[in-house]
């Protein structure tokens, strides 16, 4: 991968309320700032937050879902749907689409999307969104994406056995405070979670991208979380 795509998206609610996208934020780093920020970690204790590489390109909306936010999801986020639309922001639709498109067309591929939970969460969502924009599972033509969680998980299991990984919450708040001492900032927030992930993938970069050299899978291939219809899909 050349650069990698930093994802995060807000939406009303939990995947089975099929749920709509309210914020969505992307962040496109090269490798090259990635890879620059590998520091040695103090042993034994918290590094401190490095800073977000200088050169990144980032995409920051939020979107009129069409439908109302869950009381957890208005908590967490701070956005509801009448403030959405009193605010006049427009819906997920084939214009969204185009600027998503063309945001990741100035990127130099082979790219990858990034976002943690993305294989339950995310990636699905997008897809789901995609589609009821009235665009194709290859919408992103050409996209690899891979899920941070998974990556982590991964990561721990091949270093030397600390502590009971299987245990450890890989959620984004904890990973962060683990690394870094502290909570991270502006939580669920689209912008607060994409640049939390940022930083927690800068703490050890050399692996982590290697893990998605080797696993992100295309885009294309992953299934909307919901709709879609026209049984395009044998099953599975
Ligand atoms: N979400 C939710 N309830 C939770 C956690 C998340 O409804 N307990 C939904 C609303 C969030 C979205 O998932 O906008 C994405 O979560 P996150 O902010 O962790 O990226
Ligand atoms: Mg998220
Ligand atoms: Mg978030």
């Amino acid at each position: 991968m050349e650069t990698l795509v930093f994802m995060d998206l807000e939406a009303t609610g939990l995947p089975f309320s099929q749920p709509k996208v309210t914020e969505l934020c992307l962040v496109a780093i090269h490798r090259h700032a990635l890879e620059a920020s590998q520091q040695a970690p103090p042993p034994g204790g918290a590094s401190s937050v490095p800073p977000t590489p200088r050169v990144a390109d980032k995409l920051c909306l939020c979107v009129a879902p069409g439908k109302a936010c869950s009381a957890a999801a208005s908590s967490l986020t701070g956005l509801n749907t009448a403030m959405l639309t009193a605010h006049r922001r427009g819906p997920f639709d084939s214009a969204l689409a185009d600027l998503l498109q063309a945001f990741l067309r100035r990127q130099r591929p082979p790219l990858c999307l990034v976002a943690h939970n993305g294989d339950r969460f995310d990636f699905p969502l997008l897809q789901a969104e995609l589609s009821a924009a009235g665009l194709g599972t290859d919408a992103l033509s050409g996209a690899f994406c891979a899920d941070s969680i998974t990556a982590l998980r991964a990561l721990d299991r091949s270093g030397p056995p600390i502590e009971s990984s299987q245990r450890k919450s890989y959620s984004l708040g904890n990973v962060y405070a683990r690394l870094f001492g502290q909570a991270a900032p502006d939580t669920h927030t689209a912008e607060g979670d994409v640049l939390a992930l940022v930083s927690v993938c800068q703490a050890r970069p050399r692996p982590l991208l290697q893990w998605i050299d080797t696993n992100a899978r295309p885009f294309s291939s992953v299934r909307p979380m919901y709709g879609g219809g026209a049984g395009t899909d044998p099953g599975g």
